[in-house]
This record gives C-alpha cells, structure tokens and sequence, in this order.
C-alpha cells in the first residue's frame, strides 16, 4: 500500500486518513479562522515568506494570535514537505480560532488550531492552460470591503462558492464576481486581468478582491517585460470588449479566459501577450530566488 502523506496538526503529524479536527472547532462551527494556499515548484516553496505575512495579516485582523513565531512557521511549513518527500506540491495552512462551545464567541476558544497540509491540486482542466476557461459574471456580488471582504484570507468562502456554484449549473469554467459599484472584481479563488491595445489592466484591491500574491508577481513581471500594466476600475463592457482576459492564482497560476457570458474574448484562444506571461511565469516559479528552499 501506498504511504499516507502526513498532516501536521498542532505539534503532531497524523496521515492523512487520520488527520481530524473536533467538531467543537469555530473554524468548522463559524468558519472562523484564515488560510493560505502555496504551491511548491522543484523544491522551492514560491514566496512562501510573501504568503506566511499574509496569513499573520489575515489573523491581525481577526484578533487571532497564531501561538508560533513567522519563522517557526516557516520552518513547520518545510519540516511537513520533507516528511512528506514532497517537491511539487501544495500546501494548505489553516488556523483556526480552536475548539470553544456552542456559540460564536470567540473569547471562548482556548487556543487556535494549526494544520499544515501538504498535498496537489488541480482547479481546472488539463487543457485549461492550452485552449482558455469559459467564465460568466455571477449574480453574487463580492462582500464589500465593510463587510467579510476577500482582503481578508478567511474559512468564510460561501460568497465564492455561491458564485462557483451559478458557473457549475450553467456549465461554464469559472464565475466572475462585480463589486458592490458593478466594477469588476475578482474571480472565485483568482485575480483577473483584462489585456486592451497591449496594455494591461487589473480591478484594484479595494474592490475587495484578495491582493494575490500571484497577481503582484505577475504585475512586476510584466513591466519588467516591458508592458504597461495599471489598477483601475473595469466594466463589464471593458471586460466583454477586451483583447485577452486572464487569470491568476496560487493553485490557477496564469489561466486564459477564452468566453465570458457567451461573448468571445479576442478570437477565442489564448492571446500572445497571456502566452508570453505564461511562458516567463514558469520560468519565474522556479527561480531559487523568488521562494524558499525545502532543503533551507
Ligand atoms: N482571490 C481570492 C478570493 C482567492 O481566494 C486569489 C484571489 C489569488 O491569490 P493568490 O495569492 O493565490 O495569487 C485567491 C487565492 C482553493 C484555493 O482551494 C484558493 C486560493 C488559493 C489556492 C487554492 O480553491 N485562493
């Protein structure tokens, strides 16, 4: 039989078929608690220091204190993709507010639960990458930035799943969700981009999108390209209309955006600059430099 791969729990590895939470968590009860998704590409964990502030931020601003230090993390987060014999891989940190009673006070919860699994993932199709997604714009608007917004990384993922669930019954690949002004924002579980006369465009973050790591390195990437790339607020129209619309994301990486509600974008495949962007990106990943050795 295969070997289970391992799940760090709170000081503890279990294998994977053992690896369980109480039912008293609030991060199951009330999803309270924030998370990080990071992908691992030849041994090098891709801005995994980038990914570990995030996640400290997302716990500030919840009022949750994380009981280990960034480094402890760090070194936690390396430790389990050892144990594991992992050198492509992803890796899922969740910390929850911990186990409390009934009732979403969350001054009842003792101590946060720390979970570090690494494992694979796959969010779209194998021929996602050659020949573009389908996607629609979702009734769902996201959460405004005064409510549960995506900037912060939280268990609360319903306003995404909503969407994700409207793109399953219409039998598209994604959902792209509106700010509460109709702007666009941000796909379900990735940052969007719109390409318009060769320059590049991106919803900027108070739309209440998640500030994507990825999203980021592909920005610096393309000015360093040379292209333009600017945040500002985009239409519907000005998203229907555009050359080529990507996505980006930890588990998506760079995904063309082929046809939104029905409407072709550019001739239908993926365009040359996305191609272009995709090209350097997997050369970027992999660069020791952009992330952190698992052997460190
Ligand atoms: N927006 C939202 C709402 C996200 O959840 C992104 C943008 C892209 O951010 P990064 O930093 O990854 O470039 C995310 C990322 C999943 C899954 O299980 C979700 C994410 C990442 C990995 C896996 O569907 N969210």
């Amino acid at each position: 039989m295969e070997k289970e791969l391992l799940v760090y729990i709170d000081g503890k590895y279990y294998p994977k078929s053992q690896a369980k939470v109480s039912v008293y968590d609030h991060g199951l009860l009330y999803g309270d608690g924030v998370f990080e998704g990071i992908r691992v590409y030849d041994g090098i964990v891709f801005r995994l220091k980038e990914h570990i502030d995030r996640l400290y931020c997302s716990a500030h601003a919840i009022m949750l204190e994380i009981p280990m230090t960034k480094e402890e993390m760090i070194k936690t987060v390396l430790e389990t993709l050892r144990k594991n014999n992992l050198k492509d891989a992803y890796i899922r940190l969740v910390i929850t507010r911990g186990v409390g009673d009934l009732g979403l006070n969350p001054k009842k919860c003792a101590k946060p639960t720390i979970i570090i699994i690494t494992d694979t993932i796959s969010l779209h199709k194998s021929e996602a990458k050659e020949k573009g997604v389908t996607a629609m714009l979702s009734w769902v608007k996201r959460d405004p930035v005064d409510a549960t917004s995506h900037e912060i990384k939280s268990l609360n993922y319903l306003n995404s799943i909503l969407a994700k669930i409207e793109a399953n019954i219409s039998n598209v690949d994604e959902a792209i969700c509106l700010d509460k002004n109709g702007f666009i924002c941000e796909g379900v579980a990735e940052n969007i981009f719109i390409i318009k006369r060769g320059k590049i465009f991106t919803p900027p973050s108070y739309t209440g999108a998640l500030p994507g790591i990825t999203a980021e390195a592909v920005m610096n990437l393309a000015r360093k390209m040379g292209y333009e790339v600017k945040e500002k607020n985009i239409t519907p129209y000005e998203l229907f209309t555009a050359n080529e619309v990507f996505f980006t994301g930890t588990a998506t990486e760079i995904v063309p955006v082929r046809e939104i509600n029905k409407r072709t974008i550019g001739n239908g495949a993926p365009g040359v600059i996305t191609k272009r962007l995709m090209a350097e990106f997997s050369k970027m990943v992999r660069d020791p430099e952009e992330g952190i050795s698992i052997y460190k």
